[in-house]
């Protein structure tokens, strides 16, 4: 066995069940490698930006961990921003990286790709990776795989792996996975026990489901949790399309001044507020009509839970969750919530579209074909799937990158053979939508709802009397047919319609629906999302 087969089996054996990549001639090595050995399915794209996308969606969706294998420097480099999408919003992503040789290192000569030293690369990516590893040592090799692999899992953030280009066939031991250490009995047990105390003596105790929960795929437990504790659960921003599929009391989507209020005053005005696996940044709490007073909250995040003014460390929250089910026995709490109701009956008139029609349009999709998984760009788009019923949902929720949408969607079909939803604003997709072109050769389909306001609107509302937030109106219909799809404009309700009932109807071609929306209408989350912004701040 080679030093490249015994990382892809080791990469198998951690969960991966497939490869993003574009490579380079520091990467052919070891893409040969990648394509002979059959060990995992390899999927090229066009763009890295879309490759680290596309297997951070991946990751997000399986569970698991997303592969995005690319060249050195212009490769690399390339895909930073994906990858501190994937470090902030906590996706096991693991980066491969062809390198320099030992010989063309010592050279003399500045090597092409060469940004600063041969070592900047690495150093950058320490920046946004949990673990790091160069690949120069067969020997060590097995041991560092095992490693960086393990950090991956337990962190549930990406990883750096650089194979040297005169590596890639060298004979290498096969890769024994590190065995995880189990926590500390004593500790697990006292917090178990002070965690169900404090939420006993709760008036109003509330769960909300954080991305942990989905990172470290405990989504069954954390809804039986919830039941035989007797709580309604809630999700935040980010962690939209948690639960969806499982019988949980999930009341909905806490956004703050721009949410439900019932959900809004329910979490702020909680004693007994459990975030689980729940980061606490501004897309998830910063639009809070009454602060949340975080010390009076139990925080499980990054092994970690704390409790008003103390903290146990090294909880895994899969053994912090198995363990309370296990305190509370079988026994559940059966209560009477009332579901949030989404927007249904979409009347299909000659009217001009808003997001929240087109939210209606995807509700009676799914209440008629069945729910489908969805990714989702950031723009009104993401605020938009706030109005539409829960289903899995991969989005930038926190990080608040754009270019997600559509390599996520592709990423998500290749990972679970489901067809996706994609919503993305035409900013967006000027950015990252031609990965569409890729559908072809790999059969992928997704329904893609473009949300065409000619703007990057989400940034007039902010500031409506920059004129730089208007853009053009591209033909992106007319482009889908030369990218091997179908592409439709709709203006009105009935046309939009129309198009849904058409894409649901046709499989194995990529479905684009260019959404005509007159520039500043948006929609009601968004319209709520920026008031509240604007009250709290204090702007007229
Ligand atoms: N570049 C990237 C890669 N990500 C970003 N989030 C931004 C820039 C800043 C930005 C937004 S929202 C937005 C930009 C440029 C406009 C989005 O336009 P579009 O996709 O058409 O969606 P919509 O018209 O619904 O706004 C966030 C706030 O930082
Ligand atoms: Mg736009």
């Amino acid at each position: 066995m080679n030093l490249t087969e015994s990382l892809l089996l080791a990469l198998k054996n951690h969960g991966a069940r497939q490869i993003f990549g574009i490579p380079g001639d520091f990467a052919l090595p070891y893409f040969r490698i990648i394509e002979e050995s059959k060990i995992l399915p390899l999927f090229t794209l066009s763009h890295e930006p879309g490759v680290g996308f596309a297997a951070d969606a991946a990751a997000r969706i399986n569970c698991s961990l997303g592969v995005a294998a690319v060249t050195y420097g212009a490769g690399a480099l390339n895909m930073i921003n994906s990858v501190a999408a994937a470090y902030a919003e906590k996706s096991p992503l693991v980066v491969l990286s062809g390198g320099p040789g030992k010989g063309e290192s010592h050279s003399g000569l500045l090597l092409h790709h060469q940004a600063k030293t041969l070592d900047s690369q690495f150093q950058i990516f320490r920046e946004i990776t949990c673990d790091q590893v160069r690949l120069d040592n067969a020997r060590r090799a097995p041991a560092d795989i095992a490693r960086v692999l393990a950090s991956c899992l337990r962190r549930s953030e990406p990883v750096y792996i650089e194979i040297p280009r005169d590596m890639v066939a060298v004979p290498c031991e096969p890769v024994v996975p590190e065995v995880a250490l189990p926590p500390d009995q004593d500790a697990l047990n006292a917090c178990v026990d002070e965690i169900l105390e404090r939420l006993a003596k709760a008036n109003s105790p509330v769960l909300m489901a954080g991305v942990e929960v989905r990172r470290y795929g405990i989504e069954t437990q954390v809804a039986e949790l919830s039941r035989r504790l007797g709580v309604p659960v809630v999700t935040s921003f980010m962690g939209r399309g948690l639960l969806a599929d499982q019988q949980a009391p999930l009341l909905g989507t806490y956004m703050g001044v721009a949410g439900f209020p019932e959900v809004t005053h329910l979490v702020e005005s909680s004693d007994g507020l459990f975030l689980l696996g729940e980061i606490i940044c501004d897309t998830n709490f910063a639009v809070s009509e009454t602060k949340i007073d975080m010390r009076k909250t139990i925080q499980a995040l990054d092994g970690r839970v704390t409790i008003g003014y103390h903290t146990y460390s090294q909880l895994p929250l899969a053994a912090l969750v198995d363990r309370m089910l296990e305190r509370l026995g079988v026994g559940e709490k059966v209560f009477p919530i009332e579901r949030q109701v989404f927007p249904s009956g979409l009347v299909a008139d000659s009217a001009s579209i808003t997001p929240t029609d087109i939210a209606t349009a995807v509700n009676d999709l799914m209440i008629e074909h069945g729910k489908m998984p969805i990714a989702s760009d950031m723009g009104d788009c993401l605020f938009t799937a706030m109005e539409i019923e829960h289903t899995a949902l991969v989005a930038p929720g926190y990080y608040a990158t754009m270019g997600f949408g559509v390599p996520a969607g592709l990423g998500l079909q290749a990972a679970t053979s489901q067809r996706p939803l994609i919503l993305v604003g035409d900013g967006a997709f000027q950015m990252t939508g031609w990965e569409l072109g890729n559908c072809k050769r790999y059969g992928w389909d997704p329904i893609v709802l473009l949300f065409n306001n000619a703007s990057w609107e989400m940034l007039r509302t902010f500031q409506p009397e920059s004129s730089f937030n208007d853009l053009d109106h591209w033909g992106f219909a007319e482009m889908a047919a030369g990218m091997g799809g179908d592409g439709v404009r709709v203006n009105t309700r009935a046309e939009l319609k129309a198009a849904l009932d058409k894409a649901i109807r046709t499989r194995g071609r990529f479905q684009l629906v260019d959404i005509t929306i007159p520039r500043g209408v948006l929609s009601d989350t968004l319209t709520r999302f920026v008031a509240g912004v604007k009250r709290l701040s204090g702007v007229k």
